[in-house]
């Protein structure tokens, strides 16, 4: 399928998908999380995606957030509409059967914010920016913010960025534990696909076993979270590349693991 608000791009065993509506500051509207959408779908089913980045395009911004040109005119019934939408790309990429890194390549504010969280790493360039400027508008967070933020980095931090809809630079993101790492913009890209050839010489279904228990483990309580990694674990006994694995340890050689 032809995209006109998103490039998705594949090489070996990475897909990237770069939001590109640079004019607006990669904003969000209902064509772009529509795109997003099938995007995901269409990855998915492929299935050769070892490690999905998300990022925006042109050096200024990741996501500005959603687009605030279609706020004015929007009705409650649109309103659910555009957070269903929304908050049906996030749990999407939350829940993408392999890893998804955020490669926050500037500012990434309100649905920007809300997009990064969702996925299971987030990098950032050194001149990016978070935060959650909704209540600056009159609004809240619709795309997840309020909920995801504070299982993230606590709820004190997480109010104290939705309550003040101050902006916070990638270095007190990274103090906080929001952001994994930060690099110079030019070398943002090299890096993460550093970091995503690194998960990809690791065991693939022990990658997705591992992202499949720590997701839905997540929503429920340490016993029953508990259940979830030990029927993950317990799978992965049925694979060649578990065999493979241990084999590769005692005979003192790399694994060749060949996601069976
Ligand atoms: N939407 C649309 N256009 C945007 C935009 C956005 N979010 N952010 C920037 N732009 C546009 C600007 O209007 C400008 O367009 P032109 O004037 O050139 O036509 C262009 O991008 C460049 O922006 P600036 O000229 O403002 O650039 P600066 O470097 O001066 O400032 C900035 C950069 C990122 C600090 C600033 O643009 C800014 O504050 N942007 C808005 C950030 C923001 O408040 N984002 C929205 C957060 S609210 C919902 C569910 C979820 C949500 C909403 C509703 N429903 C249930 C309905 C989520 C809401 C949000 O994300």
């Amino acid at each position: 399928m032809e995209y006109k608000n998103i490039i998705v791009d594949f090489e070996e065993g990475i897909s990237i998908i770069t939001i590109n509506r640079p004019k607006s500051l990669n904003a969000l509207n209902i064509e772009t999380l529509n795109e997003l959408e099938c995007a995901l779908y269409q990855l998915k089913v492929d299935n050769r995606t070892q490690v999905l980045i998300i990022t925006g395009a042109g050096e200024k911004a990741f996501v500005a957030g959603a687009d605030i040109t279609t706020f004015p005119t929007l009705t409650p019934d649109g309103a659910r509409e555009f957070v269903d939408l929304g908050q049906r790309v996030m749990d999407t990429i939350e829940s993408f059967p392999v890893p998804v890194i955020a490669a926050v390549n500037g500012y990434a504010l309100g649905g920007g914010t809300e997009l990064a969280i969702a996925c299971d790493m987030i990098y950032a360039s050194d001149n990016a920016f978070f935060g959650l400027p909704e209540v600056t508008l009159g609004i809240i967070p619709g795309f997840g913010g309020t909920q995801r933020l504070q299982r993230l980095i606590g709820r004190h931090l997480a109010k104290e960025l939705v309550f003040t809809g101050e902006k916070i630079d990638a270095y007190k993101a990274k103090e906080i534990g929001l952001v994994n790492n930060v690099f110079p913009q030019a070398e943002l890209m090299t890096r993460v696909k550093e970091i995503a050839r690194m998960i990809m010489k690791r065991g693939p279904l022990a990658i997705r076993a591992a992202k499949r228990s720590m997701v839905f483990g997540m929503d429920h309580d340490l016993r029953t979270a508990n259940e979830i990694e030990k029927l993950c674990f317990i799978t992965l006994f049925g694979t060649e590349d578990q065999k493979e694995g241990a084999r590769a340890f005692l005979e003192k050689r790399p694994p060749q693991f060949k996601g069976k």
